[in-house]
């Protein structure tokens, strides 16, 4: 039987996010493209051999989200039940207060969670909301919790605020390939998301960068996508994929069904492409059901968003991860164990 392989490409990225040479990766949109056509139990020993390389397989890491800042945004990301162009029923929300915030750090940390990620609907922060934002991340530091935030885009002088404050990790999605990115998304850029990535990347703060499976896209588009990814230098320390979740009143409401064999083939693909990077099966996963985590675990996932909400909407609830867990033998792991 001729089983067909494709060879890592000659590159340091896979060494060490920082250890990696300038120059853009070599893994272009044709070659991922390849891996995602691979028959998939021949994808899956790929990305698990990867995975065995850099992970413990059994271990996975979980990160809790909170919506501080709800609704009402500018943006008109087709997806998003925060956007204000949209007719959703999400009410929109003022920045919370830091002792708040602290409450829901405190219980997410009491249920495992090892990060904290804190969302918010804006296009970007105003210079008045630096000052509460850093008290906020200091507070949930000392609650011995990582912490990320996703704020919208950054200017170079306020991701070095938010560094500056201790932020460990910002997220900033591309969400989809350059060619399909203008169908989603018209207020902002491809290049003002890498612009602020560089901003994140400057200010010395871990990049969360990832993007959505299933809006309608080809598997092309997922290529070019988990390309751009593994082609910022370097790669991501993480890298969320989420599986649209299709809400009523957005334009993406009555998006086609996706195999859900594609998105562990994103998964697969973002291990392989992206070795040392924890790749989080994201929003979705409650959608997606036990067998297909399952599968997406073996495809090299290991981290997830663990609580019972996402932003604003649900999540699977934690008694169900805490029985998926133990039914597939994996544990919380403590994080970063190449920080
Ligand atoms: N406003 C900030 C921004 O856009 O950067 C931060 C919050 S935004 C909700 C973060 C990410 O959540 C988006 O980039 C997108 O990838 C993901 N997301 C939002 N709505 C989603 C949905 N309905 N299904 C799947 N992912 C979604
Ligand atoms: C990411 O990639 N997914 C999270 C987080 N980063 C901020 C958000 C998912 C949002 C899903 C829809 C909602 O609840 O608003
Ligand atoms: Fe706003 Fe972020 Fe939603 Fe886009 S994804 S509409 S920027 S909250």
């Amino acid at each position: 039987m001729q089983v067909t392989t494709i060879q890592a490409p000659r590159s340091r990225r896979d060494e060490a996010p920082g250890a990696t040479p300038s120059g853009s990766s070599a893994w272009d949109t044709q070659r991922i493209e390849e891996l995602l056509a691979l028959p998939l139990p021949e994808l899956l020993w790929r990305a698990q051999q990867v995975h065995r390389e850099h992970f413990d397989p059994t271990e996975v890491q979980l990160s809790s989200l909170l919506s501080i800042k709800t609704g009402g945004c500018p943006e008109d990301c087709g997806y998003c039940p925060q956007s204000a162009h949209y007719q959703v029923g999400v009410e929109a929300d003022k920045l919370m207060d830091a002792e708040q915030v602290l409450a829901h750090a405190r219980a997410a940390r009491d249920a495992g969670a090892s990060r904290f990620c804190m969302g918010a609907a804006w296009r970007e922060p105003k210079e008045r909301d630096l000052d509460k934002l850093s008290g906020i991340i200091e507070g949930v530091k000392q609650l011995g919790l990582q912490t990320c935030m996703t704020l919208g885009m950054l200017q170079p002088a306020q991701a070095r605020r938010l560094a500056d404050a201790g932020l460990d990790y910002y997220n900033h999605n591309l969400d989809t390939s350059p060619q399909f990115y203008g169908s989603i998304i018209s207020t902002r850029t491809y290049q003002d998301r890498l612009d602020t990535l560089q901003a994140v990347r400057d200010a010395g703060m871990r990049v969360c960068c990832g993007g959505i499976v299933g809006m309608g896209e080809s598997r092309r588009d997922r290529a070019a996508l988990l390309a751009q990814l593994a082609g910022l230098d370097p790669y991501p320390e993480s890298v969320p994929i989420n599986s649209l979740v299709r809400v009523a009143g957005t334009p993406l409401e009555h998006a086609p069904d996706l195999d859900p064999f594609e998105f562990v083939r994103s998964v697969a693909a973002a291990r392989i492409c992206m070795p040392r990077a924890w790749v989080r099966l994201s929003a979705g996963r409650k959608e997606l059901g036990d067998g297909i985590q399952a599968l997406c675990f073996l495809a090299g996932a290991n981290s997830i968003f663990y609580g019972d909400t996402l932003l604003v909407t649900g999540n699977a609830d934690v008694d169900a991860d805490r029985r998926l867990f133990e039914r597939l033998g994996l544990r919380a792991s403590a994080g970063d164990p190449h920080a």
